[in-house]
């Protein structure tokens, strides 16, 4: 007999709580003085782990993967950036994945639109490289920031004579673990654009972000930095860092979540006592409450990519 349909009354009539807890197992009920694990602890766990990613790497990667998969096949040639913990398949952090992307001269990468906000910093660029967002073809040039908030309509494409390499980074783990995934295919395939905008609120120049940092003040924390839009996008916090040789930076530890891309320059970055050497192109995670600082020891740029406006909306933000 299906025990659900015992009455009420085995529950109110239970003698001890060995008798009473399978009884409540049976309706999906746990008993709150019994968890199997905690709800709560003191602070957080640190379930994710720092990590260094090399462009190297994924630029030697690439070499195989462009003769072995085209774009009409893949619809992204990306390599993604996995937490090395146990379980995880695919999140770089809790709430962020980050991709490298390669495209060949001639190939496109067909458009589609998502919930989950993505944004990119372009590495190697010759002419050519563009992305299209909502049918406006923008150039990408190396050290470029290029949104596509979410919703918005893109897909990539080629003109020029070099394959092209950028970094995405996307909120799709957010999105994931709060449920509203949705993802469609651009009817068109690759979406005809109807104009080039160079000039564009989805783009930030590099050369707009260099002559950015050359005026900005030296935070202790972050070095020079600048951010790129005002909350550009709703869950992430875009800024560029400026970090002279020799001078570490403060340790920060913060609830919020971070990855660093470096877009010129050499150097380390401390996190919880390990440390992660550093070259052009490559991408770091610091994950949430853990303490990292950063040393450069050649003058460098750090692209840095956070969560804390997830974490500031929600009342969630320390440090
Ligand atoms: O370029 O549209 O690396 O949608 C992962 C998902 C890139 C993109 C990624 C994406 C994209
Ligand atoms: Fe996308």
């Amino acid at each position: 007999m299906n025990s659900r349909t015992l009455p009420e009354t085995a529950l109110s009539a239970a003698t001890s709580l060995e008798q009473l807890y399978p009884l409540l197992a049976e309706r999906s009920i746990g008993a709150g003085w019994n968890k199997p694990e905690p709800a709560m602890w003191p602070e957080p766990k640190k379930n994710f782990v720092p990590f260094v990613w090399h462009y190297r790497d994924a630029a030697a990667a690439f070499e195989s993967a462009s003769r072995l998969v085209s774009t009409e096949q893949a619809e992204r040639r990306n390599l993604i950036l996995v937490n090395p913990i146990r379980g995880n398949l695919y999140s770089t952090l809790r709430t962020i994945v980050v991709a490298y992307q390669s495209i060949l001269p001639g190939e496109t990468a067909r458009s589609h639109r998502h919930s989950p906000n993505a944004l990119r910093l372009v590495l190697d660029a010759g002419d050519g490289a563009f992305t299209t967002v909502n049918a406006k073809k923008i150039p990408m040039h190396a050290g470029d920031v290029v949104l596509t908030p979410n919703g918005s309509w893109h897909g990539h494409g080629h003109d020029g004579n070099l394959p092209a390499t950028w970094i995405d980074y996307l909120d799709v783990p957010l999105v994931q673990l709060l449920e509203p995934i949705f993802f469609e295919h651009h009817p068109a395939g690759v979406e005809p654009p109807e104009r080039v905008t160079p000039e564009s609120p989805f783009i930030f120049s590099f050369a707009s972000t260099e002559a950015r940092l050359a005026l900005a003040p030296a935070d202790v924390q972050y070095g020079r930095q600048v951010e790129l839009g005002k909350l550009a996008l709703k869950t992430l916090g875009l800024y560029m860092m400026q970090l002279a040789p020799h001078s570490p930076t403060s340790t920060v530890q913060t609830t919020a979540n971070h990855i660093y891309t470096v877009v010129r320059g050499e150097g380390r970055t401390v996190v919880d006592g390990e440390t992660f050497e550093w070259q052009r192109g490559d991408v770091i995670a610091a994950p949430s409450w853990r303490a990292h600082h950063h040393v450069a020891t050649t003058d460098a740029i750090l692209f840095r990519v956070t969560d804390a406006p997830v974490m500031a909306a929600l009342g969630l933000l320390r440090g």
